[in-house]
């Protein structure tokens, strides 16, 4: 029962004190975030780890690479817990390091490896924080860099003064609505065929591409319409249309705005009361900002609930049953359940990758 797993929740985190902390992406289901000790996105979250140095256990109530960015980020004796091992990315999941690797190659046969007269080599990978700690590595390893989707268009320029183009992975949405606000036209920023064989992407658009991007996406925003807009703007004349930039470009060019998580939240709370926002990302997160902020009018663009279904694999009876171990009991010893560790060669790279994205930052 709801009321009961609360309880337990309660105790065990009450039981483990300063040796726990828990963390709740804004996506997950409000009888989880309840409980979390820091609310954010996932790099404030991978970040927060390291406000809690004397955890011995940080619960991440998120998805798969944003537990694994925690391992990365967090102190070597810190164990980092998902609290449901089938909590992954459908867009991580897109981009897999052999597929990435294969790409690679080509492009390094297609444009070869001689930086320019200006000492811009030929290819920088830049990976979304939404991706495995294997491709992290693969960007840390290879000159390149991860980036957010509050800090795309900053990472993009860190990347054109070290590179001719970039390979952008896994989230065309992201990759495509960044470059199109750089000024960079369409044709300039080609879609790798991953399915065509070895020499078939040595297409006339790559001879000229600054971006290329890889075809992943993010299942629940590549739901929003631009036929939602135009009822959003019938129905609520005046309401100030926010989308994230994971959404497809025409929803992003119909929208008043785009921004990351973060800046969705910032917008909403510095505007003025009796505001209408109808907002394009996570139902879970649009629905907590309604709540949070009476004073206005927030509503979601789809209709439709759309949850993001991996996120919502974590609830409550899980976050119960890791903490539950934690503790122990005279029967059972404590246990560290669905422990996640990236291994030492790939982390020493992801860490690079992450640590050229912070020096970028203003
Ligand atoms: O990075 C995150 O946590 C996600 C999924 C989106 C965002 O804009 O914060």
């Amino acid at each position: 029962a709801p009321a009961e797993l609360d309880e337990r929740i309660r105790v065990a985190k009450a039981t483990l004190g300063e040796r726990v902390v828990v963390l709740g992406h804004f996506y997950q289901r409000d009888e989880v975030v309840r409980h979390a000790d820091f609310v954010g996105d996932s790099f404030q979250l991978a970040q927060a780890t390291r406000s809690r140095p004397n955890a011995e256990a940080i619960v991440f109530c998120g998805v798969h690479f944003m537990a694994e960015t925690a391992d990365l980020l967090s102190g070597p004796d810190q164990a980092v817990i998902l609290p449901n091992l089938a909590a992954g990315c459908s867009m991580a999941d897109m981009a897999d390091i052999d597929s990435v690797t294969e790409c690679w190659e080509q492009l390094t046969e297609l444009y070869g490896t001689e930086p320019d007269a200006d000492g811009r080599v030929p290819v920088i990978p830049v990976t979304y924080m939404n991706s495995s700690a294997a491709l992290k590595g693969f960007c840390g390893e290879n000159g390149g860099i991860v980036c957010t989707s509050s800090n795309a268009e900053t990472v993009l320029e860190w990347a054109f003064e070290r590179g001719q183009r970039v390979l952008f992975f896994p989230d065309q949405h992201l990759g495509r609505n960044t470059a199109k606000a750089m000024g960079i036209p369409l044709e300039r920023m080609p879609m790798w065929n991953p399915t065509r064989p070895l020499g078939g992407n040595t297409a006339p658009e790559l001879d000229s591409a600054q971006v290329i991007l890889w075809h992943g996406f993010c299942s629940v925003h590549k739901r929003f319409t631009v036929d939602q807009i135009a009822a959003a703007r019938q129905t609520h004349p005046g309401v100030r249309v926010i989308v994230h930039p994971e959404c497809p470009m025409p929803v992003v060019d119909a929208a008043d705005e785009y921004g990351s998580t973060d800046y969705i939240r910032r917008a909403i709370a510095a505007a003025p009361a009796g505001s209408t926002f109808a907002i394009g990302t996570e139902i879970n997160l649009v629905q907590r900002l309604a709540a949070e902020h009476p004073e206005h009018t927030i509503f979601c663009l789809d209709p439709v609930v759309c949850p993001c279904s991996t996120m919502y694999r974590i609830h409550a009876g899980y976050l119960a049953w890791v903490l539950d171990a934690l503790v122990g009991t005279a029967e059972r010893p404590a246990a560290v359940l669905n422990r996640i560790t990236v291994a030492d060669d790939v982390a020493d790279h992801a860490r690079l990758a992450l640590e050229r994205m912070l020096a970028a930052l203003p």
